[in-house]
């Protein structure tokens, strides 16, 4: 074991992502005691080295928002994470298995904000004031790690997996639907996966927002117009492969779709 600063153990996560391959958990290969503020810290690096190769952020997203996902977890607050814009694919378009590791997508629903909200004490009603659109999407997770086998403080240093998005092309303004009831079904080649509801991400997916706003407060920073935010899975996330055509379908916002190739 060698000790290693932040920055040395992002370069570790982004050579994993890089060379698409598995790694071993940064709390049993370079800090054990890694705690969820010194993982930020390492994600506030990736962010960094990414911005600086001239990448652009579309937007920071919510994980780990479900009961499920908590629980399973161990823990009683969701992660966020940052999307960037070569991780989109656009609807009906491919995503490539050498780019990957070993993927595995999820249906949530994506804000499109209108103005900035600045935390602290943001609550969801804000949030939805303060909402452009809602899109349906696809979230494509990568966890870096060996089998997506990690602490909390891993998965958070390891920007919350995330490595492609899908968004959909409806635009409904938030009031036009009740989000939390929003039913959605994740098929794989037609055949029904996973489904779920909004109210699956704490709740109304809203509330994931209002959350993101709140955390992001506690160091300076803000919601910001213009960001397009993932608000948390509706569903449970699937493993997929080569040869996979994957749709999302999200009552009252329409469908979502890519196919998975070599
Ligand atoms: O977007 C997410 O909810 C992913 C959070 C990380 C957990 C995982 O990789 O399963
Ligand atoms: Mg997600």
């Amino acid at each position: 074991m060698v000790s290693r600063g932040f920055k040395e153990i992002a370069q570790y996560l982004i050579a994993g992502e890089v060379e698409k391959r598995e790694l071993e958990k940064v709390t049993a290969k370079i800090k054990p005691g890694l705690t969820v503020e010194e993982a930020y810290l390492v994600q506030q690096e990736i962010v960094n080295t990414k911005l600086a190769e001239g990448k652009r952020i579309i937007g920071p997203k919510m994980g780990l928002t479900s009961q499920a996902k908590m629980k399973q977890m161990n823990v009683n607050e969701p992660i966020y994470g940052y999307v960037f814009d070569y991780m989109r694919i656009e609807n009906g378009g491919k995503l490539r298995m050498q780019d990957q590791i070993h993927p595995k997508v999820e249906a949530e629903i994506a804000f499109v904000i209108g103005e900035d909200i600045i935390g602290p004490g943001i609550t969801a009603e804000e949030v939805l004031v303060k909402t452009e659109f809602v899109i349906p999407a696809l979230e494509i997770i990568d966890s870096r790690y060996e089998n997506f086998n990690f602490t909390l403080p891993d998965v958070i240093a390891d920007n919350a997996s995330t490595s492609r998005v899908v968004f959909g092309t409806s635009l409904k303004k938030p009031t036009q639907l009740d989000l939390d009831l929003v039913g959605v079904t994740l098929k794989i080649n037609g055949e029904i996966k996973e489904l779920g509801a909004g109210a699956a991400v704490l709740g109304h997916p809203a509330e994931a927002i209002a959350m993101l706003a709140n955390m992001l407060s506690c160091k300076g920073e803000k919601v910001r117009k213009g960001d397009v935010i993932l608000s948390g899975a509706i569903t449970g996330a699937v493993m997929i492969g080569e040869g996979n055509v994957v749709t999302g379908k999200f009552a009252g916002l329409g469908e979502v779709s890519f196919t998975v190739t070599a």
